[in-house]
């Protein structure tokens, strides 16, 4: 059975089995690259290597490993400016995306996009959206696409606990829902909209969003890799099956600030503290794979040592990749029609 010591309330039945060492280890890698690289990501921003705006994913990466296990190859997926992590997660390669970072021709916007705007359209990834909640609308879009092309696929909306008082999302909601669309809104909730708590900025519960739609919704507790990915079963059969949207609130937890500018001065250091020392995502899967003598230490550390080499050559990438060529100011500014 999925375990957790804080299983949140209204939170989908845990996964029926346990996924197997193989899988489980696949989960731990996953997770683990993403909060390597984000770590890279940060240390060159420090350095001045990266510039303009840049959204840090550490501490929340158990949602979306979970979440995008449960998916198929040709299902959707789009999200905000915190995106990095779920680039990765839809195995995009970390050195297009850190050259993106860095404002390189190697990145997959071709330097010409940044931290926000990459795409993939071979993983049918579509951003990396800066402006809060816009990405619903579109992501609901995707679902229509999916539906009037019946290709079985499903459209993954991620979004944050501020995004969901956006006018845009209801909208969004109401034709998901008239329309029977085949969409998976995710809510991660890491309880700060910038600096505004959630307790200060949001009425009700967020997985309720949805109610007066008839979206069912379900609270997650996102810091547990393994209730996410039951809860996401659970929910993408829904969806696929088409019983039209359905909303998962991730309860998850950001460590780092809202961006690489925020002194983060609205959260106490021991309120960060508790939640890295008892509900970080790779050190709870870390335990139970040993516990469970899935692994040991040193399969561990292998793992470790190979997800270091990856961002090391990534961030070699990035900044050995050269800057693109003025001329291409003046390439993919309007779509061929
Ligand atoms: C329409 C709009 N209003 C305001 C902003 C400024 N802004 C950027 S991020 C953000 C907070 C969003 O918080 P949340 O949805 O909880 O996502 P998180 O950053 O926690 O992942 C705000 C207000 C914006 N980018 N777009
Ligand atoms: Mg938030």
């Amino acid at each position: 059975m999925a375990m957790s010591k804080r299983r949140a309330k209204g939170a989908a039945p845990e996964a029926a089995t346990l996924p197997g060492p193989e899988e489980l280890l696949k989960y731990y890698r996953e997770m683990l690259l993403i909060r390597r690289f984000e770590e890279k990501a940060g240390q060159m921003y420090g350095m001045g290597l990266i510039g303009g705006f840049c959204h840090l994913y550490i501490g929340q990466e158990a949602v979306v490993v979970g979440i995008q296990n449960a998916l198929r190859p040709g299902d959707s997926i789009i999200t905000s400016y915190r995106d990095h992590g779920h680039m990765l997660a839809c195995q995009m390669d970390p050195k297009g995306v850190m050259a993106e970072l860095t404002g390189r021709r190697g990145g997959y916007s071709k330097g010409k996009g940044g931290s926000m705007h990459m795409f993939s359209r071979e993983k049918k990834f579509f951003g990396g959206h800066g402006i809060v909640g816009a990405q619903v609308p579109i992501g609901t879009g995707l679902a229509f696409a999916h539906k009037y092309a019946k290709d079985d696929g499903i459209a993954v909306c991620y979004m944050g606990d501020g995004a969901v008082n956006q006018g845009q999302v209801y909208e969004s909601f109401n034709m998901a829902a008239l329309w029977h669309l085949p969409v998976l809104y995710i809510i991660e909730n890491n309880k700060y909209a910038m600096g505004t708590a959630q307790t200060r900025s949001s009425a009700g519960e967020l997985y309720m969003r949805g109610s007066a739609y008839g979206i069912p919704g379900r609270q997650v507790n996102g810091m547990d890799v393994l209730e996410v990915r039951g809860a996401a079963d659970e929910a993408v059969a829904h969806v696929r099956g088409g019983q039209g949207p359905m909303i998962l609130e991730m309860k998850t937890y950001r460590y780092r600030g809202h961006s690489m500018s925020d002194p983060a001065k609205y959260r106490t250091k021991e309120e960060v503290n508790k939640m890295r020392s008892e509900s970080d995502p790779i050190d709870h899967l870390k335990t139970m794979l040993l516990e469970k003598s899935y692994t040991d230490e040193d399969a561990l550390k292998a793992i470790d040592r190979e997800v270091k080499q990856v961002v090391t050559e990534a961030a070699e990438f990035a900044t050995q990749s050269p800057e693109p060529d003025p001329s291409e100011l003046w390439t993919d500014v309007l779509v061929d029609a």
